[in-house]
Protein backbone atom coordinates (compact mmCIF):
# COMPACT_ATOMS: atom_id res chain seq x y z
CA UNK A 1 0.00 0.00 0.00
CA UNK A 2 1.10 3.33 -1.01
CA UNK A 3 1.97 6.07 1.77
CA UNK A 4 1.74 9.75 2.54
CA UNK A 5 2.61 11.64 5.29
CA UNK A 6 1.19 15.57 4.76
CA UNK A 7 1.39 17.96 7.39
CA UNK A 8 0.41 21.70 7.67
CA UNK A 9 2.43 24.67 8.83
CA UNK A 10 2.25 24.69 12.47
CA UNK A 11 0.75 28.41 13.13
CA UNK A 12 1.83 30.55 15.50
CA UNK A 13 -0.49 31.63 18.66
CA UNK A 14 0.27 35.34 18.56
CA UNK A 15 -3.42 35.81 16.97
CA UNK A 16 -6.51 34.27 16.36
CA UNK A 17 -6.79 31.48 13.12
CA UNK A 18 -7.86 33.49 9.94
CA UNK A 19 -8.72 32.51 6.19
CA UNK A 20 -5.05 32.33 5.49
CA UNK A 21 -4.85 29.45 8.00
CA UNK A 22 -7.84 27.86 7.08
CA UNK A 23 -6.60 27.43 3.39
CA UNK A 24 -3.65 25.84 4.28
CA UNK A 25 -5.22 23.27 6.40
CA UNK A 26 -7.94 22.49 4.25
CA UNK A 27 -5.47 22.03 0.86
CA UNK A 28 -4.12 18.92 3.10
CA UNK A 29 -7.43 17.68 4.29
CA UNK A 30 -8.20 17.91 0.77
CA UNK A 31 -5.09 15.95 -0.81
CA UNK A 32 -5.74 13.26 2.69
CA UNK A 33 -9.16 12.42 1.82
CA UNK A 34 -7.84 11.99 -2.04
CA UNK A 35 -5.06 9.70 -0.86
CA UNK A 36 -7.17 7.69 0.98
CA UNK A 37 -10.24 7.53 -1.41
CA UNK A 38 -7.22 5.99 -3.23
CA UNK A 39 -6.35 3.24 -0.91
CA UNK A 40 -3.28 5.32 0.20
CA UNK A 41 -2.11 4.71 3.84
CA UNK A 42 -2.33 8.43 5.41
CA UNK A 43 -0.73 10.32 8.37
CA UNK A 44 -2.53 13.82 8.71
CA UNK A 45 -0.74 16.33 10.86
CA UNK A 46 -0.96 20.07 12.22
CA UNK A 47 -0.51 21.92 15.02
CA UNK A 48 0.80 25.07 16.51
CA UNK A 49 4.51 27.10 16.46
CA UNK A 50 4.44 28.33 20.72
CA UNK A 51 7.60 29.72 21.19
CA UNK A 52 9.96 32.61 20.72
CA UNK A 53 10.22 36.40 21.23
CA UNK A 54 6.70 36.87 19.12
CA UNK A 55 4.87 34.97 21.26
CA UNK A 56 5.99 36.46 24.39
CA UNK A 57 5.61 40.01 23.44
CA UNK A 58 1.83 39.27 22.25
CA UNK A 59 1.06 37.50 25.87
CA UNK A 60 3.00 40.34 27.49
CA UNK A 61 0.56 42.90 24.97
CA UNK A 62 -2.61 40.66 26.21
CA UNK A 63 -1.24 40.91 29.91
CA UNK A 64 -1.99 37.17 30.24
CA UNK A 65 1.17 35.02 31.15
CA UNK A 66 2.66 33.39 28.22
CA UNK A 67 2.02 29.57 28.95
CA UNK A 68 -1.61 30.65 29.55
CA UNK A 69 -1.93 32.68 26.46
CA UNK A 70 -0.51 29.77 24.14
CA UNK A 71 -2.90 27.46 26.20
CA UNK A 72 -5.55 29.81 24.77
CA UNK A 73 -4.79 30.77 21.41
CA UNK A 74 -3.41 26.95 20.54
CA UNK A 75 -6.71 25.69 21.53
CA UNK A 76 -8.49 28.10 19.10
CA UNK A 77 -6.38 26.65 15.79
CA UNK A 78 -7.46 23.01 17.69
CA UNK A 79 -11.02 24.20 17.63
CA UNK A 80 -11.06 24.95 14.02
CA UNK A 81 -10.18 21.73 12.71
CA UNK A 82 -13.88 20.46 13.20
CA UNK A 83 -15.16 23.59 12.32
CA UNK A 84 -13.59 22.63 8.90
CA UNK A 85 -14.08 19.04 8.93
CA UNK A 86 -10.45 18.48 8.70
CA UNK A 87 -9.22 14.78 9.58
CA UNK A 88 -6.31 15.52 11.20
CA UNK A 89 -4.62 11.76 12.45
CA UNK A 90 -2.58 14.44 15.31
CA UNK A 91 -2.02 18.08 16.77
CA UNK A 92 1.26 18.94 18.07
CA UNK A 93 2.13 21.75 20.33
CA UNK A 94 5.44 22.30 20.64
CA UNK A 95 5.25 23.15 24.48
CA UNK A 96 4.47 18.94 24.31
CA UNK A 97 7.15 17.63 26.03
CA UNK A 98 7.77 15.09 23.19
CA UNK A 99 8.74 18.23 21.25
CA UNK A 100 11.04 19.13 23.41
CA UNK A 101 12.84 16.10 24.15
CA UNK A 102 12.97 15.81 20.04
CA UNK A 103 14.11 19.54 19.55
CA UNK A 104 16.98 18.50 22.56
CA UNK A 105 17.51 15.55 20.87
CA UNK A 106 18.02 17.03 17.42
CA UNK A 107 19.90 19.39 18.53
CA UNK A 108 22.75 17.12 20.24
CA UNK A 109 22.93 15.12 16.84
CA UNK A 110 23.41 18.40 14.94
CA UNK A 111 26.69 19.20 17.92
CA UNK A 112 28.12 15.15 17.75
CA UNK A 113 28.50 15.95 13.92
CA UNK A 114 29.94 18.95 14.29
CA UNK A 115 27.33 21.34 12.62
CA UNK A 116 27.03 23.87 15.54
CA UNK A 117 29.47 26.51 16.97
CA UNK A 118 29.29 29.22 19.22
CA UNK A 119 30.15 32.75 17.91
CA UNK A 120 28.09 35.98 18.11
CA UNK A 121 25.44 37.79 15.92
CA UNK A 122 24.76 41.55 15.08
CA UNK A 123 22.15 42.27 12.51
CA UNK A 124 19.24 43.39 11.68
CA UNK A 125 15.85 41.49 13.61
CA UNK A 126 12.72 41.03 12.31
CA UNK A 127 10.55 40.10 15.20
CA UNK A 128 7.29 39.72 13.61
CA UNK A 129 8.99 36.94 11.28
CA UNK A 130 12.16 35.27 13.58
CA UNK A 131 14.50 36.21 11.58
CA UNK A 132 17.63 37.92 11.16
CA UNK A 133 18.63 40.08 7.87
CA UNK A 134 21.91 41.71 7.29
CA UNK A 135 21.76 45.27 6.32
CA UNK A 136 21.90 44.72 2.58
CA UNK A 137 18.63 42.52 2.95
CA UNK A 138 16.36 45.26 3.96
CA UNK A 139 14.07 47.18 1.83
CA UNK A 140 12.90 50.24 3.02
CA UNK A 141 14.21 50.22 6.05
CA UNK A 142 11.96 47.20 6.87
CA UNK A 143 12.83 43.12 6.62
CA UNK A 144 12.30 41.51 2.67
CA UNK A 145 9.47 39.90 4.85
CA UNK A 146 7.78 42.99 5.62
CA UNK A 147 8.31 43.24 9.33
CA UNK A 148 10.01 46.26 11.82
CA UNK A 149 13.35 45.28 12.53
CA UNK A 150 15.92 46.22 15.42
CA UNK A 151 19.74 46.00 15.82
CA UNK A 152 20.92 43.07 17.92
CA UNK A 153 24.32 42.11 18.73
CA UNK A 154 24.35 38.31 20.81
CA UNK A 155 26.54 35.80 21.71
CA UNK A 156 24.81 32.76 19.65
CA UNK A 157 25.13 29.28 18.00
CA UNK A 158 25.44 28.59 14.33
CA UNK A 159 24.56 26.25 12.26
CA UNK A 160 27.24 25.57 9.03
CA UNK A 161 24.51 25.88 6.68
CA UNK A 162 27.44 27.83 4.46
CA UNK A 163 28.78 24.22 4.16
CA UNK A 164 25.54 22.71 2.32
CA UNK A 165 25.63 24.49 -1.11
CA UNK A 166 26.77 22.09 -3.29
CA UNK A 167 24.83 19.20 -1.39
CA UNK A 168 21.42 20.70 -1.28
CA UNK A 169 21.83 21.87 -5.34
CA UNK A 170 22.65 18.23 -5.70
CA UNK A 171 19.90 17.12 -3.61
CA UNK A 172 17.51 18.95 -6.17
CA UNK A 173 18.84 17.91 -9.15
CA UNK A 174 18.35 14.81 -7.75
CA UNK A 175 14.72 15.70 -6.78
CA UNK A 176 13.50 17.58 -9.37
CA UNK A 177 9.80 17.62 -8.04
CA UNK A 178 11.24 18.49 -3.96
CA UNK A 179 9.35 22.06 -4.68
CA UNK A 180 6.30 22.72 -6.55
CA UNK A 181 5.78 24.97 -7.96
CA UNK A 182 8.66 25.68 -10.55
CA UNK A 183 8.36 29.22 -9.51
CA UNK A 184 9.31 28.43 -5.82
CA UNK A 185 11.26 26.26 -6.97
CA UNK A 186 13.45 28.91 -9.19
CA UNK A 187 13.23 31.00 -6.15
CA UNK A 188 14.74 28.92 -3.89
CA UNK A 189 17.91 27.75 -6.50
CA UNK A 190 19.00 31.57 -6.66
CA UNK A 191 18.67 32.04 -3.18
CA UNK A 192 21.40 29.14 -2.69
CA UNK A 193 23.70 30.45 -5.66
CA UNK A 194 23.78 33.83 -3.95
CA UNK A 195 25.60 31.39 -1.30
CA UNK A 196 24.37 30.46 1.60
CA UNK A 197 26.09 32.03 5.45
CA UNK A 198 25.95 30.31 8.61
CA UNK A 199 22.44 30.71 10.57
CA UNK A 200 22.25 32.12 14.21
CA UNK A 201 20.02 28.92 15.63
CA UNK A 202 20.03 30.14 19.63
CA UNK A 203 19.08 33.23 21.34
CA UNK A 204 19.95 34.78 24.24
CA UNK A 205 17.54 38.13 24.58
CA UNK A 206 14.62 36.23 25.77
CA UNK A 207 13.54 33.14 27.57
CA UNK A 208 10.33 31.66 25.78
CA UNK A 209 11.87 28.40 24.00
CA UNK A 210 14.05 25.43 24.48
CA UNK A 211 16.73 25.80 26.54
CA UNK A 212 19.86 24.88 24.53
CA UNK A 213 21.06 21.21 26.00
CA UNK A 214 24.34 21.94 28.19
CA UNK A 215 23.57 26.21 27.98
CA UNK A 216 20.32 26.96 29.44
CA UNK A 217 21.28 30.54 29.11
CA UNK A 218 20.46 30.35 25.03
CA UNK A 219 17.51 29.29 23.70
CA UNK A 220 16.82 27.53 20.64
CA UNK A 221 15.92 29.35 17.35
CA UNK A 222 12.13 29.10 16.41
CA UNK A 223 12.61 28.02 13.10
CA UNK A 224 14.90 25.04 14.19
CA UNK A 225 12.68 24.07 17.20
CA UNK A 226 9.24 24.23 14.95
CA UNK A 227 10.33 22.37 11.87
CA UNK A 228 11.58 18.98 14.09
CA UNK A 229 8.03 19.11 15.03
CA UNK A 230 8.05 17.06 11.39
CA UNK A 231 9.85 13.93 13.20
CA UNK A 232 8.26 14.82 16.81
CA UNK A 233 5.06 13.85 15.25
CA UNK A 234 6.59 10.10 13.59
CA UNK A 235 7.90 9.50 16.96
CA UNK A 236 11.44 10.81 17.01
CA UNK A 237 13.93 10.40 18.84
CA UNK A 238 12.35 7.18 20.63
CA UNK A 239 14.36 4.43 18.72
CA UNK A 240 13.81 6.34 15.60
CA UNK A 241 14.49 4.03 12.35
CA UNK A 242 14.20 6.75 9.23
CA UNK A 243 14.49 3.71 6.93
CA UNK A 244 11.38 2.19 8.78
CA UNK A 245 9.89 5.21 8.59
CA UNK A 246 7.25 4.63 5.44
CA UNK A 247 5.54 8.15 6.31
CA UNK A 248 8.84 9.85 6.32
CA UNK A 249 10.05 8.66 3.28
CA UNK A 250 7.03 9.95 1.74
CA UNK A 251 6.23 13.21 3.38
CA UNK A 252 5.14 16.58 1.89
CA UNK A 253 4.84 19.76 3.66
CA UNK A 254 2.15 21.99 2.37
CA UNK A 255 3.25 25.54 3.47
CA UNK A 256 2.89 28.86 1.89
CA UNK A 257 4.94 30.49 0.13
CA UNK A 258 6.90 33.14 2.11
CA UNK A 259 8.21 29.96 4.45
CA UNK A 260 9.74 28.22 1.70
CA UNK A 261 12.92 28.75 2.31
CA UNK A 262 12.56 27.21 5.91
CA UNK A 263 11.21 24.57 4.69
CA UNK A 264 12.97 23.99 1.45
CA UNK A 265 16.67 24.79 2.10
CA UNK A 266 16.59 25.10 5.94
CA UNK A 267 14.96 21.85 7.04
CA UNK A 268 16.88 19.54 4.17
CA UNK A 269 20.34 20.66 5.48
CA UNK A 270 19.37 20.71 9.46
CA UNK A 271 18.02 17.18 8.30
CA UNK A 272 21.12 15.97 6.15
CA UNK A 273 23.06 17.23 9.25
CA UNK A 274 21.43 15.12 11.48
CA UNK A 275 22.00 11.92 9.31
CA UNK A 276 18.61 11.83 8.22
CA UNK A 277 17.13 12.11 4.67
CA UNK A 278 14.97 15.58 3.65
CA UNK A 279 11.16 15.54 3.41
CA UNK A 280 9.71 14.07 -0.34
CA UNK A 281 8.16 17.36 -1.21
CA UNK A 282 7.60 20.52 0.13
CA UNK A 283 4.55 22.50 -1.80
CA UNK A 284 4.26 26.37 -1.33
CA UNK A 285 0.98 27.93 -2.53
CA UNK A 286 0.13 31.66 -3.19
CA UNK A 287 -1.44 34.23 -0.34
CA UNK A 288 -5.22 35.20 0.37
CA UNK A 289 -5.66 38.98 0.18
CA UNK A 290 -8.95 40.08 1.61
CA UNK A 291 -11.43 42.25 -0.41
CA UNK A 292 -8.04 43.68 -2.47
CA UNK A 293 -5.57 44.17 -0.01
CA UNK A 294 -2.83 42.37 2.61
CA UNK A 295 -5.19 40.81 5.36
CA UNK A 296 -4.42 43.15 8.64
CA UNK A 297 -5.86 43.62 11.96
CA UNK A 298 -5.37 47.36 11.37
CA UNK A 299 -7.02 47.42 8.25
CA UNK A 300 -9.68 45.61 9.58
CA UNK A 301 -10.30 42.69 6.89
CA UNK A 302 -9.07 39.87 8.54
CA UNK A 303 -12.21 37.23 7.51
CA UNK A 304 -12.79 34.53 10.04
CA UNK A 305 -13.32 30.92 8.89
CA UNK A 306 -15.23 30.21 11.63
CA UNK A 307 -17.85 32.82 10.96
CA UNK A 308 -18.25 31.88 7.31
CA UNK A 309 -19.03 27.64 8.13
CA UNK A 310 -21.87 28.94 10.56
CA UNK A 311 -23.21 31.32 8.47
CA UNK A 312 -22.67 29.23 5.08
CA UNK A 313 -21.31 25.63 5.81
CA UNK A 314 -17.54 24.33 5.87
CA UNK A 315 -18.33 22.63 2.89
CA UNK A 316 -18.96 25.93 0.86
CA UNK A 317 -15.61 27.53 2.28
CA UNK A 318 -13.36 24.55 1.24
CA UNK A 319 -14.96 24.84 -2.14
CA UNK A 320 -14.09 28.87 -2.53
CA UNK A 321 -10.71 28.46 -1.05
CA UNK A 322 -9.93 25.30 -3.19
CA UNK A 323 -11.62 26.51 -6.50
CA UNK A 324 -10.54 30.09 -6.68
CA UNK A 325 -6.89 30.29 -5.85
CA UNK A 326 -4.90 29.10 -8.76
CA UNK A 327 -1.73 26.79 -7.78
CA UNK A 328 1.13 28.75 -6.88
CA UNK A 329 -0.59 32.27 -7.82
CA UNK A 330 -1.78 34.76 -5.43
CA UNK A 331 -5.74 35.47 -4.89
CA UNK A 332 -7.96 37.65 -3.30
CA UNK A 333 -10.66 36.29 -0.70
CA UNK A 334 -13.66 38.31 -0.81
CA UNK A 335 -17.30 37.35 0.33
CA UNK A 336 -19.21 38.40 -3.44
CA UNK A 337 -16.89 36.13 -5.02
CA UNK A 338 -17.34 33.41 -2.28
CA UNK A 339 -21.26 33.84 -2.65
CA UNK A 340 -21.36 33.72 -6.76
CA UNK A 341 -19.32 30.74 -6.60
CA UNK A 342 -21.51 29.14 -4.20
CA UNK A 343 -24.52 30.12 -6.29
CA UNK A 344 -23.11 29.25 -9.86
CA UNK A 345 -21.96 25.94 -9.10
CA UNK A 346 -22.74 24.69 -5.59
CA UNK A 347 -26.48 25.90 -5.85
CA UNK A 348 -27.40 26.21 -9.80
CA UNK A 349 -24.87 23.46 -11.25
CA UNK A 350 -23.31 21.00 -8.99
CA UNK A 351 -26.63 20.61 -6.79
CA UNK A 352 -29.33 20.89 -9.47
CA UNK A 353 -27.63 18.29 -11.15
CA UNK A 354 -27.80 15.67 -8.01
CA UNK A 355 -31.34 16.99 -7.32
CA UNK A 356 -32.54 16.74 -10.71
CA UNK A 357 -31.26 13.44 -11.25
CA UNK A 358 -32.55 11.84 -8.63
CA UNK A 359 -36.21 13.53 -8.30
CA UNK A 360 -36.30 12.38 -11.83
CA UNK A 361 -35.56 8.72 -11.19
CA UNK A 362 -37.41 9.14 -7.70
CA UNK A 363 -40.99 10.39 -9.54
CA UNK A 364 -40.84 9.19 -12.81
CA UNK A 365 -38.76 5.87 -12.51
CA UNK A 366 -40.43 4.48 -9.07
CA UNK A 367 -36.81 5.23 -7.52
CA UNK A 368 -35.36 2.74 -9.27
CA UNK A 369 -32.86 1.99 -11.99
CA UNK A 370 -30.96 -1.11 -13.18
CA UNK A 371 -28.33 -2.42 -15.54
CA UNK A 372 -29.31 -1.83 -18.76
CA UNK A 373 -29.26 -4.19 -21.49
CA UNK A 374 -26.20 -3.38 -24.18
CA UNK A 375 -28.90 -2.99 -26.88
CA UNK A 376 -30.80 -0.10 -24.77
CA UNK A 377 -27.40 2.17 -25.21
CA UNK A 378 -26.93 4.46 -28.01
CA UNK A 379 -23.78 6.15 -29.32
CA UNK A 380 -24.33 9.34 -27.51
CA UNK A 381 -24.09 7.27 -23.52
CA UNK A 382 -20.55 6.04 -24.27
CA UNK A 383 -19.69 9.83 -25.87
CA UNK A 384 -20.72 11.55 -22.66
CA UNK A 385 -19.30 8.73 -20.64
CA UNK A 386 -16.02 8.38 -22.05
CA UNK A 387 -15.51 12.24 -21.91
CA UNK A 388 -16.66 12.22 -18.27
CA UNK A 389 -13.69 9.50 -17.70
CA UNK A 390 -10.80 11.51 -19.53
CA UNK A 391 -12.24 14.84 -17.60
CA UNK A 392 -11.70 12.88 -14.26
CA UNK A 393 -8.36 11.26 -15.18
CA UNK A 394 -7.32 14.41 -15.97
CA UNK A 395 -8.67 16.14 -12.77
CA UNK A 396 -6.23 12.93 -11.37
CA UNK A 397 -3.28 14.06 -12.54
CA UNK A 398 -4.53 17.68 -11.45
CA UNK A 399 -5.04 16.98 -7.94
CA UNK A 400 -1.76 14.44 -7.58
CA UNK A 401 0.21 18.01 -8.45
CA UNK A 402 -1.64 20.05 -5.94
CA UNK A 403 -3.28 22.10 -8.29
CA UNK A 404 -6.81 22.09 -6.63
CA UNK A 405 -8.38 24.89 -8.71
CA UNK A 406 -7.97 22.71 -11.95
CA UNK A 407 -9.30 19.69 -10.42
CA UNK A 408 -12.57 21.79 -9.49
CA UNK A 409 -12.78 23.17 -13.04
CA UNK A 410 -12.72 19.51 -14.36
CA UNK A 411 -15.54 18.51 -12.35
CA UNK A 412 -17.04 21.81 -13.69
CA UNK A 413 -16.90 20.75 -16.87
CA UNK A 414 -18.29 17.36 -16.05
CA UNK A 415 -20.97 18.79 -14.27
CA UNK A 416 -21.50 21.04 -16.90
CA UNK A 417 -21.72 17.95 -19.49
CA UNK A 418 -24.01 15.93 -17.24
CA UNK A 419 -26.31 19.01 -17.81
CA UNK A 420 -26.01 18.51 -21.57
CA UNK A 421 -26.94 15.25 -21.61
CA UNK A 422 -30.19 15.43 -19.82
CA UNK A 423 -30.87 18.42 -22.13
CA UNK A 424 -30.35 16.08 -25.13
CA UNK A 425 -31.68 12.61 -24.14
CA UNK A 426 -34.76 14.64 -22.67
CA UNK A 427 -35.85 11.42 -20.04
CA UNK A 428 -38.71 13.35 -20.22
CA UNK A 429 -39.87 12.58 -23.73
CA UNK A 430 -38.88 8.88 -23.26
CA UNK A 431 -41.02 8.46 -20.85
CA UNK A 432 -43.94 10.20 -22.58
CA UNK A 433 -43.49 7.89 -25.63
CA UNK A 434 -43.39 4.56 -23.23
CA UNK A 435 -39.79 4.34 -24.25
CA UNK A 436 -39.53 3.07 -20.84
CA UNK A 437 -36.35 0.67 -21.09
CA UNK A 438 -34.04 3.76 -23.26
CA UNK A 439 -35.43 6.03 -20.20
CA UNK A 440 -33.84 3.99 -17.50
CA UNK A 441 -30.70 3.07 -19.38
CA UNK A 442 -30.28 7.37 -19.54
CA UNK A 443 -30.85 7.54 -16.12
CA UNK A 444 -28.84 4.48 -15.38
CA UNK A 445 -25.63 5.64 -17.34
CA UNK A 446 -26.28 9.63 -15.72
CA UNK A 447 -26.50 8.48 -12.25
CA UNK A 448 -23.14 6.44 -12.85
CA UNK A 449 -21.50 9.96 -13.78
CA UNK A 450 -23.27 11.61 -11.03
CA UNK A 451 -21.99 9.42 -8.32
CA UNK A 452 -18.63 9.53 -9.40
CA UNK A 453 -18.58 13.01 -9.90
CA UNK A 454 -19.48 12.90 -6.36
CA UNK A 455 -17.05 11.18 -5.48
CA UNK A 456 -14.25 13.23 -6.41
CA UNK A 457 -15.87 16.22 -5.22
CA UNK A 458 -15.84 14.37 -1.85
CA UNK A 459 -12.61 15.66 -1.14
CA UNK A 460 -13.44 19.11 -0.84
CA UNK A 461 -17.02 18.94 0.09
CA UNK A 462 -17.46 16.04 1.93
CA UNK A 463 -20.77 16.60 4.06
CA UNK A 464 -23.07 17.59 0.55
CA UNK A 465 -21.07 14.57 -1.32
CA UNK A 466 -22.09 12.34 2.15
CA UNK A 467 -25.55 13.15 1.65
CA UNK A 468 -26.17 12.52 -1.77
CA UNK A 469 -24.40 9.14 -1.89
CA UNK A 470 -26.72 8.38 1.01
CA UNK A 471 -30.07 9.37 -1.02
CA UNK A 472 -28.26 7.50 -3.87
CA UNK A 473 -28.83 4.52 -1.28
CA UNK A 474 -24.81 3.79 -2.28
CA UNK A 475 -23.18 4.05 1.29
CA UNK A 476 -19.15 5.86 1.40
CA UNK A 477 -17.94 2.65 2.43
CA UNK A 478 -19.76 0.73 -0.58
CA UNK A 479 -18.23 3.64 -2.91
CA UNK A 480 -14.78 2.62 -2.56
CA UNK A 481 -15.75 -0.70 -2.89
CA UNK A 482 -17.41 -0.24 -5.91
CA UNK A 483 -14.84 2.46 -7.49
CA UNK A 484 -16.01 3.58 -11.02
CA UNK A 485 -19.57 1.30 -10.97
CA UNK A 486 -22.74 1.51 -9.12
CA UNK A 487 -24.75 -1.61 -8.26
CA UNK A 488 -26.70 -3.10 -10.94
CA UNK A 489 -29.82 -2.25 -9.09
CA UNK A 490 -29.74 1.11 -7.24
CA UNK A 491 -33.02 2.57 -5.55
CA UNK A 492 -32.91 5.54 -4.16
CA UNK A 493 -34.14 7.66 -1.55
CA UNK A 494 -35.53 10.68 -0.90
CA UNK A 495 -33.89 13.32 -3.18
CA UNK A 496 -33.11 16.41 -0.76
CA UNK A 497 -31.52 19.87 -1.73
CA UNK A 498 -28.08 19.78 -0.45
CA UNK A 499 -26.82 23.35 -1.02
CA UNK A 500 -29.40 26.18 -0.62
CA UNK A 501 -28.98 29.78 -2.71
CA UNK A 502 -27.17 32.68 -0.78
CA UNK A 503 -28.97 35.93 -0.87
CA UNK A 504 -26.31 38.24 -1.78
CA UNK A 505 -28.01 41.26 -2.74
CA UNK A 506 -27.42 42.83 1.11
CA UNK A 507 -23.41 41.56 1.10
CA UNK A 508 -23.59 43.96 4.70
CA UNK A 509 -25.51 41.85 6.73
CA UNK A 510 -23.12 39.19 6.95
CA UNK A 511 -20.90 39.47 9.55
CA UNK A 512 -17.99 37.86 8.95
CA UNK A 513 -15.00 39.88 9.77
CA UNK A 514 -12.88 39.05 13.04
CA UNK A 515 -13.48 41.77 15.34
CA UNK A 516 -10.60 41.81 18.00
O1 LIG B 1 4.88 30.86 9.57
N1 LIG B 1 -2.64 33.42 2.48
O2 LIG B 1 3.23 30.40 11.13
P1 LIG B 1 2.07 31.41 10.70
C1 LIG B 1 -2.36 32.12 2.40
N2 LIG B 1 4.92 29.15 12.64
N3 LIG B 1 -1.87 31.39 3.43
C2 LIG B 1 -1.68 32.02 4.58
C3 LIG B 1 -1.95 33.40 4.75
C4 LIG B 1 -2.47 34.11 3.61
N4 LIG B 1 -2.77 35.39 3.66
N5 LIG B 1 -1.65 33.72 6.00
C5 LIG B 1 -1.21 32.59 6.62
C6 LIG B 1 4.47 30.31 10.59
N6 LIG B 1 -1.23 31.56 5.76
C7 LIG B 1 5.36 29.33 11.30
C8 LIG B 1 5.38 28.02 10.55
S1 LIG B 1 6.16 25.49 10.23
C9 LIG B 1 7.37 24.54 10.85
C10 LIG B 1 6.28 26.98 11.12
C11 LIG B 1 -0.84 30.17 6.05
O3 LIG B 1 1.06 31.37 11.79
C12 LIG B 1 0.27 29.70 5.13
O4 LIG B 1 0.33 28.31 5.17
O5 LIG B 1 2.62 32.72 10.31
C13 LIG B 1 1.48 30.25 5.83
O6 LIG B 1 2.69 29.64 5.43
C14 LIG B 1 1.15 29.93 7.25
O7 LIG B 1 -0.28 30.14 7.35
C15 LIG B 1 1.91 30.85 8.19
O8 LIG B 1 1.41 30.67 9.46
Amino acid sequence: MRSIYITTPIYYVNAKPHIGHAYTTIACDVCARYCRSQHMDVKFTSGTDEHGKKIEQSAQAAGIETQLFTDQVSQLFRDLLPTLNITNDDFIRTTEPRHKKAVEYFWERLKEHGYIYLGEYSGWYDVRNEAYFSEEELVDGKSPLGGDVQRMTEPCYFFRLSTFGRQLTEFYEDHPDFILPIQRKNEVLSFIQQGLKDLAISRTTFKWGVKVPKDPEHVVYVWLDALVNYLTLNGYPENYDQNNDIFWQNSVHIVGKEIARFHAVYWPAFLMAAGIQPPKQVVAHGWWLSEGEKMSKSVGNVQDPVKYCKLFGSDSLRFYLMRELPFGADGNFSLEGFINRHNAFLVNAFGNLCHRTLSFIKNQADGVVTKPLSSEYKPDDAIYVDTVNSALTKAKDDIEQYSFSKYLEKLEYVTSISNQYIDRQKPWLLLKDGNVSRMNAVLFTLLEQVYKLTKYMAPVTPIAADKILEQMNIPHTMAILHRERIPERVEIKDPEIVFEKIDGSDLSKFDVYTND
